[in-house]
């Protein structure tokens, strides 16, 4: 069963514009939305509506505004496994993870709806008599949330909950391939009371969705973008942001280590490794790129890698495996390349065939329709710095080792790629933990657990080639959604100078 999902601006949705993308299911070919794309005009039309609709919604008081919120988490909850359902049906995540998925949109409803009572301001003290300064905090106006498809609903939710919670008005742009998914949840979030056009969906390509971008920069109606994605495309973001004297919320790729010492209990290393380097395939932006595993261990550490690997069920997203297909055909393509570029000076194991699993390549214990977008897992040792598999974002279920002698060179390779989103470090040594934690780039870092698996109320986000150093999550997003903003209030009944009329002792 199949549906046509569209943009909805101030809660029209828009008539059929042009071109139409097919979203469909990565497990079995299935037709799930057919998407009627808008063009750039679209993109703008729905920045310029938000506009309009964001002064009446901050002049809202923050608690209540809160329990708007909070009755978007009651509707999540309440609907939380056909959403599940239908994010496992439109990207192929297995329905474990699709849930927790869900869990996350629920636990940051809840996180932000006290913060609706919250949003604190501060006192300063002056240093003049009878003068009184202030802070608060103002909404920036309309944020431009722009978002991938590999968490339709987790992710989208660390932006438009604190985003629509501190007083702005969003345009949400989210992935095609996950079209369904987002309208769902767009569905339950315009039901929980936001005012129309507060919140509007659109959807467009790419091409469209700059064009209309710059366009809406130019007027002024998006004062605040919001993307994660690729860092390709978050450094043309981040450039056009620029021109208009802007700074974009980005979270971008990574290449996330995990350094595994030679005391490190090698078998939660190993399980480790097996869910942040093949969970959700690999196409988490915090999925583990490579293990740097100490010399005296490494072989160890590959025969069991190789064996939990072998022994790994992947198929059927909606039964229990560790994994099911990749996203969509456009990441089966990209990851294909990445496949080519496993060279001779490099070991593969894991899997007794590298490429799509189908009848030609099967695999024991395969759950899977063969015709699904599936991919054997792949371990490759020997990767170093220059190799292509080393230095950038593969997405997609395939995984580097490399080995070290010394924790310096660990974190010297841990840092080489550039990226510095997550990273992981697996010992039973404190004083290693800790010198990993001071010398690694990175804006996560997990000891004895993964490179995934973020909590929603801690900050998220990245450096280098993962980000422009913004954070999501927890409070720590409220600074990009809202400007300080500070009262200086003067009851003397005279002219005060600062700085002039201080006396100093
Ligand atoms: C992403 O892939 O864009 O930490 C985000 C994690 C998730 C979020 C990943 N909670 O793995």
């Amino acid at each position: 069963m199949s549906h046509t999902v569209r943009s909805v601006i101030a809660g029209e949705r828009e008539a059929a514009a042009g071109r139409t993308f097919r979203s469909t299911n990565p497990a079995t070919g299935e037709l799930v939305a057919e998407v009627q794309l808008s063009d750039a005009t679209g993109f703008a039309a729905a920045a310029s509506t938000a506009k309009r609709a964001q002064r009446a919604w901050a002049d809202l008081p923050a608690p209540a505004r809160g329990e708007v919120i909070a009755h978007a988490g009651q509707l999540v909850r309440a609907n939380a496994e056909k959403l599940a359902r239908l994010v496992t049906r439109e990207i192929g995540k297995p329905l474990k993870e699709a849930r927790g998925e869900v869990q996350e949109v629920i636990d940051t409803c809840t996180f932000f709806l006290g913060e609706g009572r919250r949003l604190y301001g501060q006192t300063v003290p002056s240093e003049m008599p009878d003068k009184e300064l202030f802070t608060f905090r103002q909404p920036v106006g309309v944020a431009a949330v722009i978002t991938a498809g590999n968490f339709p609903v987790a992710v989208p939710s660390w932006y438009l909950v604190p985003a629509l919670l501190c007083g702005n008005a969003v345009v949400w742009k989210p992935a095609e391939y996950s079209a369904a998914s987002a309208e769902a949840l767009y569905e339950l979030f315009a039901h929980a009371g936001l005012p129309e056009g507060v919140l509007n969906l659109v959807f467009a390509d790419g091409a469209d969705t700059f064009a209309g971008l710059t366009e809406a920069l130019g007027a002024g109606t998006v004062n605040k973008v919001g993307f994660t994605g690729s860092s390709e495309v978050g450094a043309r973001i981040g450039e056009l942001c620029g021109r208009h004297l802007q700074s974009p919320c980005l979270e971008l790729g990574g290449k996330n280590p995990m350094v595994v010492t030679a005391d490190a209990d090698l078998d939660q290393a190993v399980e480790g490794a097996l869910f942040s380097g093949f969970g959700t395939a690999g196409q988490r932006c915090t999925s583990l790129g490579t293990a740097i595993v100490h010399e005296s261990v490494l072989p160890e550490f590959l025969r069991r890698f190789d064996e939990a690997t072998r022994a790994a069920v992947i198929g059927d997203p909606t039964g229990d495996v560790l994994y099911g297909p990749l996203l969509d055909e456009k990441f089966a393509h990209s990851y294909e390349k990445t496949l080519g570029q496993i060279g001779t000076h490099h070991e593969v194991h894991g899997s007794t065939a590298i490429g799509r699993i189908g009848d030609a390549r099967p695999r024991a214990g395969f759950t899977g329709d063969a015709t699904g977008l599936y991919y054997h897992p792949v371990i490759v040792s020997g990767v170093r710095p220059g190799d292509a598999l080393f230095d950038t974002e593969t997405f997609g279920p395939i995984v580097g080792v490399t080995s070290y002698r010394t924790l310096d060179e660990a974190i010297e390779l841990a840092n080489a790629p550039g990226y510095g989103l997550s990273s992981a470090i697996y010992t039973t040594d404190p004083a290693a933990a800790f010198r990993f934690r001071r010398g690694i780039g990175a804006g996560m870092v997990s000891v004895n657990n993964t490179t995934s698996g973020a909590e929603a109320h801690l900050p998220f986000g990245g450096n280098g080639k993962s980000g422009n150093g913004s954070r999501q999550s927890g409070m720590w997003v409220l600074d990009q959604f809202t400007r300080w903003q500070s009262l200086n209030w003067d009851f003397s009944g005279h002219l005060q100078k600062a700085q002039m009329d201080i006396t100093v002792v």
